[in-house]
């Protein structure tokens, strides 16, 4: 199954500041840059490997969710392996959905500074704040675990055990940490995980996170297979050097690679 990028320029439901919008075709920008080349750490030449289904055309008039789940249910049904350029978190929401109904088993990786759990967000239960409320209240995955969170608070930890949320929070997470996964993953990576030092160029910047070298850890330490991914809140207005759309770019690289060469890590 092909690993396939797919851009959702989307960023309405962002809560602080919009950008994210702008952010897939720069990702591939520096994906294809000339500075570096084609292949991932695993030693796979992704030229001709990774398709690519272009950036989603959400028309004013339209229902974003729907357009965005649609979307993705037609590229599994092609057989691909969806990797999805944000636009803000929100989008994961009706990506998942798609997810569930081409394979209901599956758990989630979500790499993140921000639990995303809020049952509602500036009166908006579809806000980028909240997509993992709607997706454990629908019952949508098997388990989710979340890792790289520093932003905890009162409400969304109700949330976390409300919905059996397993929370590696970043003060716990450390190089090699087992997160339990035993089906195939779907993982959803905020750039706003790493440090903003690593990666300046999201909308909320939370200092103390992941270094670009230990998010590529996990992601080549999983023992399961990735069967989908969103890459998210690239904000380009916010990445005045362009190192974060790199960084986006690495992320895609290091992805699509364990797609194509398969669950071969050591952490499950
Ligand atoms: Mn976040």
């Amino acid at each position: 199954m092909q690993p396939t990028l797919l851009g959702v320029p989307y960023d309405n439901s962002s809560s602080h500041l919009r950008g994210s919008a702008d952010a897939p075709p720069l990702i591939r920008k520096a994906l294809w840059c000339s500075a570096g080349n084609s292949w991932c750490e695993a030693g796979i030449d992704l030229r001709g490997q990774l398709g690519d289904s272009g950036d989603l055309s959400i028309l004013p008039h339209a229902h974003p969710r729907s357009v965005i789940e649609s979307s993705v249910a037609a590229l599994l049904g092609q057989g691909s392996r969806p990797i999805i350029l944000g636009g803000d978190h929100s989008i994961t929401y009706p990506v998942v959905r798609a997810f569930y109904r081409a394979r209901p088993t599956f758990d989630i990786l979500h790499i993140d500074a921000h639990p995303d759990l809020y049952e509602e967000f500036g009166g908006d239960r579809y806000s980028h704040a909240c997509p993992f409320a709607r997706i454990m209240e629908e019952g949508l995955v098997g388990r989710l675990v979340q890792v790289g969170i520093r932003t905890m608070n009162g409400h969304q930890r109700q949330q976390a055990e409300r919905y059996g949320v397993s929370v590696i929070s970043m003060g716990e997470w450390f190089r090699g940490t087992r997160f339990e996964l035993r089906q195939p993953v779907y993982l959803s990576i905020d750039l706003d995980a790493l440090d903003p030092a690593f990666a300046p160029g999201v909308s909320h910047r939370e200092p103390g996170g992941l270094s670009v070298r230990e998010v590529i850890d996990i992601i080549q330490g999983l023992a399961v297979p990735v069967i989908g991914a969103d890459i998210v809140e690239y904000n380009p207005q916010q990445d005045s050097s362009g190192i974060t759309a790199l960084v986006a770019a690495k992320l895609v690289k290091e992805v699509a690679g364990k797609m194509v060469s398969g669950g071969s890590g050591v952490r499950g």
